[in-house]
């Protein structure tokens, strides 16, 4: 039997995770699991970047792995791991960052974004995108579902992978974004120009995972829209941005065109309370399956453990191949990457 492509894709444990992070990435994994050998990374290293609260980020790692698992991830069918319990990621990071270049990664759109205004940018900060081509080259990675805001990052990664083969020989897989069709880039509610981010400041755009029915209601209620008065889906208007948002979202939750959806409806207000409605249907019950993991340390304790076991053995083997083609010298006392 052919073996099956490799999936891999991450997130970070900081913040509250957003509609955004459900719809451009969560939710495909979840289908994407069964089809394709997953692993899904908790990136608690890329949270070093910028300023951090140990405590917080220490708690909210087990927090997104409740989430993970409530979202139907499924520990029996896919990798679930924390990166820094892998040491290969950050290992083959260094060979990534002598791989990259200094233009590439001051390129770099999220730099820009998150370095702006800042007197005391990280210097992980910088190199962080070399990291995430560390993450998805370790394990040989084939797809990688991400949301839009990620591609420069993986078309990064192809890059590097490239270069490093031509240079070194053919140790790793070049890998593929996929970014869904549809809600790829879902935007703040209130703001609907910029994209719904779990660190944006007053957070009252975003719909968060684990905000209650009332709280998804009220917040969708208030979404920004405009003052056309008509229901249509349009691309490329910015001044339609947050209709268009509502459609996408509402697309999505129901398996439909945005057009079409737009089509049942003459009044922003019932387009909204649809929304709210489709929303809640879908969040409602991934809030009470976290209620229950988180109700359960030891159990998500011991299924991080099965994943970083799982994890550590692709991972031990491709550093140690990128570790001799580069010319280190070979150890027998030392094993990599676990
Ligand atoms: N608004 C979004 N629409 C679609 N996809 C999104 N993703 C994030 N926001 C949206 C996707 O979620 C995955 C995990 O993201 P992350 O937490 O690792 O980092 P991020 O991309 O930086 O997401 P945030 O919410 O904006 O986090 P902060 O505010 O901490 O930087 C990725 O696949 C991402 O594309």
């Amino acid at each position: 039997m052919a073996e099956r492509e490799r999936v891999l894709s991450g997130v970070q444990p900081t913040g509250q995770a957003t509609l955004g992070n459900f719809l451009g990435a969560f939710r495909q994994w979840r289908i994407q699991q069964e089809e394709y050998e997953s692993t899904f990374l908790i990136v608690d290293q890329h949270a070093l970047t910028v300023e951090h609260d140990p405590a917080a980020l220490r708690e909210g790692t087990l927090q997104m792995a409740a989430l993970l698992f409530a979202v139907g991830i499924d520990p029996t069918r896919s990798t679930v791991v924390v990166q820094s319990h892998v040491a290969g990621h950050a290992q083959l990071a260094w060979l990534m960052e002598c791989t990259a270049t200094y233009g590439e990664l001051s390129r770099m759109i999220q730099f820009k974004d998150k370095s702006r205004g800042s007197a005391m940018v990280r210097a992980g900060l910088f190199t962080y995108p070399a990291l995430m081509a560390a993450d998805i080259l370790l394990y040989q990675t084939d797809l990688v579902p991400v949301g839009e805001d990620q591609s420069q990052h993986i078309e990064l990664t192809r890059t590097v992978a490239t270069r490093f083969n031509h240079a070194y020989g053919d140790i790793f897989t070049i890998p593929r974004a996929v970014i869904p069709p549809l809600a790829a880039r879902v935007m703040d509610l209130s703001h609907p120009e910029a994209k719904m981010s779990k660190s944006s400041a007053d957070g009252q755009g975003n719909i968060y995972l684990l905000d209650s029915d009332d709280q998804i209601r009220r917040k969708i209620a208030k979404a920004k829209t405009d003052l056309f008065n008509e229901v249509l889906y349009v691309e490329d208007d910015p001044a339609r941005a947050g209709v268009r948002n509502l459609l996408e979202i509402l697309a999505v939750l129901t398996d439909r065109e945005p057009k079409d959806v737009a089509s049942n409806f003459v009044r922003y207000g019932d387009l909204k309370e649809a929304t709210a409605t489709a929303v809640i249907e879908q969040l409602s019950p991934i809030r009470e399956r976290y209620q229950d993991y988180m109700g359960d340390r030891s159990q998500l304790v011991s299924w991080l453990a099965i994943g970083r076991e799982r994890a550590s053995e692709v991972a031990s083997q491709t550093l140690s191949r990128a570790y001799d083609a580069i010319g280190f010298l070979p150890s027998k006392e030392v094993t990599y990457g676990d």
